[in-house]
């Protein structure tokens, strides 16, 4: 799955470009699952500049059941215990941003740990897929290479309605741009932001979590958007065992064999 020379890059860098990583069919797929989510009203624009969108939805596998089968499949198995140390890994969380065209707002830097508080950030990788080619133009994601040791100060983000930033020297930061397909993956402790969405077309990014699911956990309690706790154990809906001896392809958490539904899910839709 990956390199020697990928996984130094990674631990090196605190970040790491997969061009490729979806097929075209599952692609099209979730552009399609996208499509119906925007058109039910489930994406929330958290921008505060009026004039401007940053459309936002969490907890994405609680209303869409092709982005809850895609965290569930073998090669995100592969990848993320290659990641963790051999796993055991669960899912940590999920989230979609979609900046429309001429007027996605950026996301400014922020460290993921920030909101989930790990006690090592090491333990836990973000997995963003680039669900339409991801450019300079369009906001890709950038990050700073080997800024990922360092826990840095956030303060409320003032252009988002819940979000905090930092503010890192960004003067070796780095955009990675993909294909459509493409993932980048990125510790907890990377900081990352993406820029303004100004070509004429839509741009949108899928992220997965992932966690060490005996070293990629905390005792502290988070509340989500709405002051709601947030529930980390694994081995339930939302926090499915991925790879290791719990590991069922979402089989126990979800009542089916996650690699089945995606089967089931990706074909008819890519066709549509
Ligand atoms: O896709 C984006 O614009 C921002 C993604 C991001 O910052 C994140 O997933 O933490």
């Amino acid at each position: 799955m990956l390199t020697d020379t990928q996984l130094a890059q990674f631990r090196r860098d605190g970040f790491l470009g997969i061009p490729g990583f979806w097929s075209a069919e599952e692609v099209a797929a979730m552009r399609a699952e996208l499509d119906r989510l925007k058109a039910e009203g489930m994406l929330r624009n958290v921008a505060t500049d009026g004039a401007k969108a940053n459309l936002q939805v969490t907890e994405t596998w609680k209303v869409s059941p092709l982005f809850r089968a895609a965290a569930l499949q073998p090669k995100v198995a592969a990848l993320t215990s290659a990641l963790l140390e051999g796993g055991p890994v669960f899912q940590y969380f999920d989230q979609i941003f979609l900046k429309p065209a001429r007027s996605g707002a950026p996301t400014n830097w922020h460290q993921d740990n920030h909101y989930f508080k790990l006690p090592d950030p090491s333990m836990a990788v973000g997995v963003w897929t680039a669900v339409h080619p991801a450019t300079v133009a369009n906001g890709t994601m950038r990050f700073i290479p080997g800024a990922h040791l360092a826990n840095l100060p956030h303060r409320r983000d003032p252009d988002s309605d819940h979000h905090w930033r930092c503010d890192p020297d960004d003067a070796q930061a780095v955009p990675v741009e993909l294909p459509a397909g493409g993932v980048v993956v990125f510790t907890y402790g990377s900081p990352h932001a993406t820029g303004r969405n100004d070509t004429d077309a839509e741009r949108a990014g899928f992220a997965m979590h992932f966690a060490h699911a005996e070293k990629g956990r905390t005792r502290e309690v988070h509340l989500n958007r709405r002051g709601e706790p947030m529930d980390y154990t694994p081995g339930r809906a939302g926090r499915p065992f991925v790879a290791g001896p719990q590991a069922t392809h979402g089989a126990a958490e979800y009542g089916e064999d996650q690699r089945a539904a995606w089967r089931r899910l990706v074909q008819p839709r890519a066709a549509a």
